[in-house]
């Protein structure tokens, strides 16, 4: 069971999509990743049939058990269950995390997305592990996104959050540092590891800027 330990998982944490590598093959992507230092997997399809999207979220996760990975589901509570997921992450319109955590019990992870003060103040409240908080920079790869927070908008949702927390939107190499020195606990991305054509480079760079800018592991 990975939840209890969660923190540990935080500190580079892939989202991916078939999409999003190209033309590139996922596990191909997420083979290279996490040897590049990947320490948690989020599997977010969003044009896929129910059907489709538990079997391919059952071969991830038989693939990321080899190398001691947590799978994380966006969106859908069925499929996390269906393919016997670590956990699920929601966002502010999905399914409330008090139903969330009913349905799927008190082992399995749950996240949740924050973009502003009122989201934070309530995530405090729940039975969820984590928090996103995003989008810290401007990102193509979400449709709709919420405001873009910038740095300083991290930094102060970080002074209220009491929960362990990933950054996401638009983070890359280059904007790493400032993103990593907040103290936030993880650094989340699609595209700076599954857009890049090698995804071990992309990864192993990230990680060498977290570890440089020392994340915080404990809150
Ligand atoms: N959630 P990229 S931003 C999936 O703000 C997701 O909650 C966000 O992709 C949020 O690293 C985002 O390519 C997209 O910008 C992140």
């Amino acid at each position: 069971m990975y939840r209890n330990k969660i923190k540990e998982y935080l500190p580079l944490y892939l989202v991916i999509d078939r999409a999003s590598c190209q033309n590139k093959d996922m596990f191909f992507v997420l083979e290279q990743a996490i040897k590049g230092g990947v320490t948690l997997v989020q599997l977010r399809e969003k044009e896929i049939s129910a059907r489709e999207f538990v079997e391919l979220a059952i071969k991830t996760k038989d693939f990321l058990s080899k190398f001691n990975v947590p799978l994380i589901i966006n969106d859908r509570i069925d499929v996390a269950l269906a393919s016997n997921a670590d956990g699920v992450h929601v966002g502010q319109e999905d399914i409330h995390p008090n139903y969330v955590r009913e349905i799927v019990g008190d082992d399995l992870i749950i996240g949740l997305s924050v973009n502003n003060e009122e989201h934070v103040k309530e995530a405090n409240k729940l039975d969820i592990d984590y928090v996103g908080i995003g989008p810290v920079f401007k990102t193509m790869t979400k449709k709709d996104p919420k405001p873009t927070l910038y740095p300083h908008g991290l930094k102060r949702l970080l002074k209220l959050i009491q929960k362990p927390s990933v950054a996401i939107g638009g983070i890359n190499i280059e904007n790493c540092k400032e993103v990593v020195k907040t103290g936030v606990n993880g650094i989340a991305v699609v595209s700076a590891i599954c857009k890049h054509n090698d995804p071990f480079l992309a990864a192993k760079k990230l990680k060498i800027c977290i570890n440089h800018h020392h994340l915080k592991l404990s809150i």
